[in-house]
Formats: C-alpha cells, sequence, structure tokens
C-alpha cells in the first residue's frame, strides 16, 4: 500500500512536470507560428470550403466500423443529428467530431497530428515520459484550436450506439483514439475521417430526455433522478470543460459489468497516458454502451439505450475518474 502510495505521488509529479513542460513548449510554438499566420492569412482564401450545399438526409447518420474504419457518408447537413453508431469490429471504439479551424483538413491530421501522437505513445510505453513529452510538444499549435463537439460514448463489439449532437457548419473530423493491442492508436490505421458539415439545417428537434445528468470538472457526475429500466434518454448537460492531465476534456460514457469486473482495472485504463490505457484488450467484465464525447461548456448532447437489470456505471474518460466524482454506480433491477 505505502509502495502504491510513493508510485502514485511519484507518477503525479512526473505528471505535473510533464504539463508544465508541455505547456513551455506550447507558447514557443504559438509565439513561433503567429508570426508565420500573416503571410498564411493571405494563402488562405483559396482553400476555403463551399459549405452552401445541402445533402439528402434528415439528421439520422449511420455510421459503421468493421475493421478500423468509419463508414459513413462524408457530407452531413447542420444542426441536431442522431447518430447510430453499429460496431461490427472486434474492438471497443468511440466516435469524436473535431471542429478543425479553418483552412485545416485531413492531411493536417495526416502530416502534422498523427506523427507527434505516434512517436509520444511509443516513449511512453517505453517509460520514457520525458521525451515523451518532447514529441506532443511537436504538435502544430493550432491543434489547441480544434473543437470537441461530441459523438459516442465507448461502444463495445457488436453494440449500437445512439448518440444526438448539435454541429456547426465547417470541416470536421471523425476520430477514434483507441489503442489496438500492440499500443498504436486506431487513429494511425485509419479511423479519422474528414466530414463537411454544410449550412443547411436538417430541422430534426432534439430527443426528449428521461434522464438528466450534468457534468462539471468540480462537482464530477450529477444524476438528478433515479434511473429507470427500459429504454432511456440520457441528456448530458456541460456545466464546464477543461482540459485534464491528459490533455483532453471530461465525456461520460456508460458501462455495464458483471461480477468478474474490477472498477480499479477500468478506472486505470480509462486513461490513455497508461501504457495499457485504452488499448486492446478492454478490461474483462465490462460492456460499453455509449455515451457522449467532449462538448465545450455550456454544451448538451443526448445518448439513449435499453438497460436491462445488472450493474451499470456512469465514467469519464480522464485519469483518476475516482477522485475527480466522475464515476457514477447504479443498479437495474
Ligand atoms: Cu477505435
Amino acid at each position: 500500500m505505502a509502495n502504491n502510495n510513493t508510485e502514485f505521488q511519484y507518477t503525479k509529479n512526473r505528471i505535473s512536470l510533464v504539463m508544465r513542460t508541455l505547456c513551455i513548449l506550447l507558447t514557443l510554438i504559438v509565439v513561433l507560428l503567429s508570426c508565420k499566420r500573416q503571410k498564411k492569412n493571405m494563402d488562405r482564401k483559396e482553400k476555403s470550403i463551399d459549405l452552401s450545399r445541402s445533402v439528402t438526409q434528415p439528421g439520422v447518420v449511420h455510421v459503421k466500423s468493421i475493421g478500423m474504419d468509419f463508414i459513413v457518408k462524408d457530407t452531413l447537413n447542420s444542426g441536431w443529428n442522431t447518430f447510430k453508431y453499429t460496431n461490427e469490429s472486434t474492438e471497443v471504439h468511440f466516435i469524436l467530431m473535431d471542429l478543425y479551424p479553418e483552412g485545416k483538413n485531413a492531411r493536417n491530421t495526416k502530416n502534422e497530428v498523427l506523427p507527434p501522437f505516434e512517436e509520444g505513445m511509443k516513449l511512453i510505453m517505453n517509460n520514457d515520459m520525458e521525451s515523451a513529452v518532447t514529441a506532443f510538444g511537436k504538435l502544430p499549435a493550432w491543434f489547441q484550436e480544434i473543437k470537441y463537439m461530441g459523438g459516442t460514448g465507448l461502444i463495445s463489439p457488436n453494440k449500437t450506439a445512439i448518440s444526438t449532437i448539435y454541429l456547426e457548419p465547417g470541416l470536421y473530423i471523425m476520430e477514434c483514439y483507441v489503442k489496438m493491442a500492440d499500443g498504436t492508436w486506431h487513429t494511425s490505421h485509419g479511423m479519422y475521417k474528414e466530414i463537411i458539415v454544410t449550412g443547411t439545417n436538417t430541422d430534426l428537434a432534439p430527443p426528449i430526455e428521461t434522464v438528466a445528468i450534468e457534468i462539471s470538472s468540480k462537482a464530477g457526475i450529477l444524476v438528478a433522478d433515479n434511473i429507470p429500466k427500459g429504454k432511456q434518454v440520457f441528456k448530458i448537460t456541460f456545466r464546464d470543460q477543461s482540459t485534464h492531465e491528459h490533455f483532453l476534456g471530461h465525456d461520460v460514457n456508460l458501462v455495464k459489468y458483471d461480477s468478474t469486473a474490477s472498477l480499479d482495472s477500468l478506472v486505470h485504463w480509462m486513461n490513455w497516458m497508461n501504457p495499457r490505457g485504452l488499448r486492446t484488450p478492454a478490461p474483462k467484465g465490462f460492456t460499453f454502451l455509449g455515451g457522449m464525447n467532449n462538448l465545450p461548456a455550456g454544451g448538451y448532447g443526448f445518448f439513449e439505450t435499453e438497460l436491462t437489470p445488472g450493474n451499470y456505471i456512469l465514467i469519464s474518460e480522464v485519469p483518476h475518474a475516482n477522485e475527480k466524482n466522475m464515476m457514477y454506480k447504479f443498479t437495474i433491477k
């Protein structure tokens, strides 16, 4: 136990050192890039995307993964969209919708975002956190301008996640950064897809919730009422959003578990900075049933599922979710 505490304190110290070093590196990059920005602005005009077209799409978006892929239309309308994401692959995935800053697209993801993350993860697996920080420091300054606009929570093989989110027009990258058994990112194997969201609205009305949930940095996951059995529509409201130790914000995932499951192993797995975190195989005894991915402060989105008898947990994909009240257990009888 004392050993665990020392190890935990050591990890905490390392993380705060990592965060400080990264902040300094990012500041340097921001300063360098702002000098170049004026020239870039002049080049930008010709690259803006055409958002005036519309597509025949009433607001229901079917997405499927068979392997490391997203099979989905490449153009969607803006406004409320219900994603029905069927996972026909053998690994756990999620959908996160990244709204890119103007002028950036999937080519920039491939050339500027994936390489630092690939290098950094390799170094984390070799227990070289200092070099990993240097690698993450190579991320372009515009990476900080990405807006995370929700998506589904983690979803197990042979399950369907249903989430309703509001999309503004723009260029998005749909991504999944779960890791394969060898520790490499799903994104590096093709799980990122460029999607254009047009200026035409779907006119879909958001669903009416049966369970209201709020999440905030201070209070964690808050559930207003008892959660009943049967088909439920969860509304997740983000009171705030903040960058956690893993450089990302908080989200909400619904997970069912059986008597073989260890909640500690789930908490550990929900942190991608752990060499085995967010990496296949997922911890045993848990079935991931979707949820709501990162949204900005004040944003809200919905997800639905059928609750059958058993034990469940709502948990955020952040480091140390247990210490942040970002897990909530409940039982359906
Ligand atoms: Cu994935």
